[in-house]
């Protein structure tokens, strides 16, 4: 059978870290558009889906956000199977969440090997109170296999929010457009 390259493709993305780094709210930026102060613990995990558009593919995300408190530890990785790529996620303002991303990189690594991978370090408003230097992001990006790069963001701005979704979900594309060309 010929591949049709403008097929749809339907991506499983997890957004992964520590506790209130800012995962539910770079979800909900990014597909309601909406950012609140308040902070709801995410219970277990919560499906988001998002179409966006890829040069004329329609590409469906379907955003996984992962409960990042340790309670969750024993069973969120039932959750990876199937991912085609991960969002590492640190909170600029805590240098542990940072010290943290390989942690969370191996766990999904180990469950669902061979994917892509995208570090983002979020709250990049809160510039007094910055933590980790721009090229340390830079420089455990460039350390982790299958990064797609390293973008700072802030989901109470919207500040770069869109673009780090697109980034990972054209690097997924370009790799599954491949793997169907040599069918
Ligand atoms: N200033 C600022 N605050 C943010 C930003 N992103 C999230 N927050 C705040 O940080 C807190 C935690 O955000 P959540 O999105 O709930 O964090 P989470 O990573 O989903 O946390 P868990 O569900 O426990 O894993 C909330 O009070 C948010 O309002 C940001 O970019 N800037
Ligand atoms: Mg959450």
């Amino acid at each position: 059978m010929c591949p049709n390259l403008s097929t749809n493709f339907n991506f499983k993305i997890l957004l992964l870290g520590d506790p209130a780094v800012g995962k539910t709210s770079l979800v909900r930026r990014f597909v309601h558009g909406k950012f609140t102060k308040d902070y709801l613990v995410t219970v277990g995990m919560e499906p988001y889906s998002h179409y966006i558009n890829l040069n004329g593919t329609k590409v469906g995300l379907n955003l996984w956000d992962i409960a990042g408190q340790q309670e969750f530890i024993s069973f969120r990785s039932v959750f990876f199977k199937g991912a085609k790529g991960t969002v590492l996620t640190f909170d600029l303002t805590r240098r542990e969440t940072f010290d943290n991303i390989r942690k969370w990189y191996e766990e999904s690594n180990n469950s669902a090997p061979g994917q892509f991978f995208l570090v983002v370090g979020n709250k990049n408003d809160l510039k007094e109170q910055r933590q980790v230097y721009r090229r340390e992001g830079n420089q455990l990006a460039r350390e982790i296999l299958n990064c797609v790069g390293y973008i700072e963001t802030s989901a109470l701005t919207g500040h770069r929010v869109e673009e780090a979704f697109f980034k990972l979900g054209r690097r997924i594309l370009v790799n599954e457009e491949e793997k169907l060309r040599k069918i």
